[in-house]
């Protein structure tokens, strides 16, 4: 995600923009329902998302059928029965800042003819349900789910305190409001599961949602799960007609309600209300992700109505990062593949922004000495933009009376020579070419999908290479034999005999490849295809000067300058020789791309839409510019193909109605079965 203000896009940028962030929101929120394993913070979800909600509200043109964003959450699991919601549980829309918040207000407020009170009311970390009582019982428990279609778990249910199995009046009613495992009794349970050898749950609402999916309800009883409930599907049942009238209410009929709502008559209470509970979140024994604001009045609620996704009369506001306070154990010093040796904080493990944190970079030695932190120190940790743990600062009163500075190490862990820093670098380097450490993370980029792109040579294998000696640099890899691979972890005939033939594949790969995968400084895979296929082996390329490779037109100097200096180095063409040697390729095979003016498809703009088949979205883009084509994000009377792969949405329909011609994707395969 870029973080490029929306009005400085074009149409174009924020399509593309767009294109990347959906599948991605797809696949998160897919591990979200399916695994109860997010891949990431929900913080981080909720500001990619919010991200492509501002890309599409800007450039609407862009939005596809298909978008999470025009989707009522995600998928639900298959092995506990269905239930429909016949009135949908809503998620809410949410914000970041006050000022986001205002915003909300005045929109609000310039469609609302009168004056109106805003209900304020704690969002509590956990997982939406709904009960259904008939004539005052209990008959049925449901997960939200997709908001439509939930999941029914009343007999889990039922074994919680807190839901009254009989009302005080006998009501016919949906009550929605939040399941969520207390803080303490969550961590109760992670160690235990520590104890008995199992994975800990990342946070209290994995946790719950955990818990409440059981078939075996006896676990779920000894989860300690609570409940708060906020709403009733259909207000008409009750004697009350606000907001908080309905907590109250809620409360009198049995149910436990979180009694720390407050009616708020501007957003100055409003603000008040965040400032007070942001202050006691950590003193809170249940976790809490941000509050919300409800238009008190329920009539009013009703007549502003909601979207297919989110009321429009309540929102959410998400607190910021939290900061939490740790202990720091030792400071590692690890080499990096460019010989970088940065230094990293070990921690005492802590619960942060939704997972456990154990580890910050503290960069370099400048950064370490600024921020001064010592063994002992109690520091300050937060999230940097909500995913990266950082040290904020050290605590000066709980300093130990002995701690010392971390004196800066001289040599390299790794390989004990001496470090240096580069012109004025702040990093420490450790410039032995030789240098295991540095040649471990070497062979991982050498190996990495878009070098070399050796399937089962990871940082775990490589590691064990370097650490028996069975290699020493890229080259030997190509010696490895299947007796050699038999002595690694878990390793037999059929996985040794895989990664050899992975290993023996790799010889044959274009010399783009293995450019970018000798990991020459400034070298990504774009410049390395374009120098691959301007000199066509590694010969003409090493005996090319700056000035010739620059002359490449996407070829700068900075990178021409570190092409040529780093073929220069005796140790670098005595690797050459060995890879020649070894019989890996060193010739370009792969297609030319096509220079402005050139391929089948030059000056064309070629947008793709729907799944494709056989091809990937990047090969297809791949081949279509090394043909010409300009390969954008959305449809427009300038676009000259539309390619258009399964399940083709509103790009297609668009093309259909500018006349754009459109061809399928084996039309696509067909030109490129042509130019072979
Ligand atoms: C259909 C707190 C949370 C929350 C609402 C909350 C999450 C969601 C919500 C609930 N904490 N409050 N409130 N404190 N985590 C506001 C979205 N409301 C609904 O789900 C809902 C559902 C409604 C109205 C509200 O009416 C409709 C009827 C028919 C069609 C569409 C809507």
């Amino acid at each position: 995600m870029t973080d490029q203000p929306i009005d400085a896009l074009t149409e174009e940028q924020a399509a593309n923009e767009a294109a990347d962030l959906r599948p991605q929101l797809l696949k998160w929120g897919q591990q979200y329902y399916d695994a109860d394993a997010p891949a990431v913070e929900d913080d981080v979800y909720d500001r990619v998302y919010a991200r492509l909600v501002a890309l599409e509200t800007a450039f609407p043109a862009i939005v596809t059928p298909d978008s999470p964003t025009q989707r009522v959450g995600g998928s639900t699991r298959g092995d506990l029965p269905k239930v429909t919601h016949d009135i949908p549980m809503l998620s809410l829309g949410d914000v970041f800042s006050i000022d986001e918040l205002k915003e909300f207000d005045e929109r609000l407020r310039s469609n609302v003819e009168d004056d109106f009170d805003y209900n304020c009311e704690l969002k509590i970390d956990g997982l939406a349900i709904s009960l259904r009582y008939e004539n005052g019982e209990f008959v049925q428990g449901s997960t939200r789910g997709n908001g439509q279609i939930g999941e029914d778990i009343t007999a889990n249910l039922k074994t919680i305190k807190s839901i009254p199995q009989t009302l005080s009046r006998p009501l016919t009613i949906d009550v929605r409001g939040e399941c969520y495992m207390p803080k303490a009794a969550f961590l109760a349970l992670n160690e235990r599961r520590e104890a008995a050898g199992k994975a800990p749950f990342a946070n209290p609402r994995n946790a719950a949602a955990g818990s409440l999916r059981q078939l075996d309800t006896q676990v779920t009883a000894d989860r300690q799960l609570a409940t708060f409930m906020y709403n009733i599907a259909d207000y008409g049942p009750l004697n009350t007609r606000t907001q908080s009238g309905l907590l109250d209410e809620l409360a009198e009929l049995g149910f436990t309600t979180n009694a720390t709502y407050q009616v708020a008559h501007n957003m100055d209470d409003v603000a008040a209300y965040i400032d007070q509970y942001q202050a006691q979140r950590s003193d809170l024994p249940y976790g809490i992700d941000g509050i919300v604001i409800k238009a008190n009045s329920l009539p009013l609620q009703r007549s502003i109505g909601a979207t297919v996704k989110v009321p429009r009369w309540a929102i959410a506001y998400k607190f910021p990062p939290e900061e939490v306070e740790t202990v720091v154990r030792d400071i590692k010093w690890t080499v990096g593949r460019t010989g970088i040796v940065t230094p990293t904080a070990v921690m005492d493990p802590v619960a942060l922004a939704g997972s456990t944190v154990a580890r910050a970079s503290l960069h370099n030695p400048d950064y370490l000495e600024a921020k001064d932190i010592r063994l002992g120190d109690t520091v300050l940790l937060h999230k940097a933009g909500d995913i990266i743990p950082e040290i904020s600062q050290y605590i000066t009163a709980k300093r130990p009376a002995d701690a010392q500075p971390y004196p800066v190490p001289t040599h390299c862990p790794s390989c004990g020579a001496e470090l240096v820093h580069l012109d004025e670098e702040v990093a420490l380097r450790c410039i032995n070419p030789r240098c295991p450490a540095q040649l471990a993370e070497g062979m991982n980029h050498f190996a990495s999908r878009n070098a070399m792109n050796i399937a089962g040579l990871g940082p775990q294998i490589v590691s064990q290479l370097f650490d028996r000696k069975l290699v020493d640099d890229v080259a030997s890899l190509y010696r490895l034999t299947t007796d050699q691979l038999l002595t690694l972890d878990k390793f037999g005939e059929k996985s040794a005999q895989n990664l050899l033939t992975a290993i023996d594949n790799s010889r044959n790969n274009s010399l783009e490849r293995l450019l970018f995968g000798l990991g020459i400084r400034h070298v990504g895979a774009k410049a390395a295809r374009s120098i691959a296929a301007e000199f066509g082996d590694i010969d003409h390329l090493m005996a090319a000067d700056s000035e010739q490779i620059s002359a490449i037109d996407t070829v700068g100097e900075i990178i021409a300058d570190s092409v040529v200096t780093y073929f220069a180095s005796d140790q670098v063409q005595q690797l050459i020789a060995e890879l020649r040697e070894v019989g890996v390729n060193l010739t370009f095979t792969g297609a030319v791309p096509a220079s402005d003016g050139e391929g089948q498809f030059a000056g064309q703009r070629v947008v793709l839409t729907g799944k494709l088949q056989e091809l990937t979205r990047p090969e297809a883009t791949e081949w279509l510019e090394q043909h010409g084509a300009t390969v954008t994000g959305s449809v427009s009377k300038k676009t000259d193909l539309l390619i258009a792969g399964e399940a083709a949405g509103s790009k297609l329909t668009k093309a259909q109605s500018l006349n754009v011609p459109i061809w399928n994707e084996a039309q696509l395969q067909a030109a490129m079965d042509e130019t072979k």
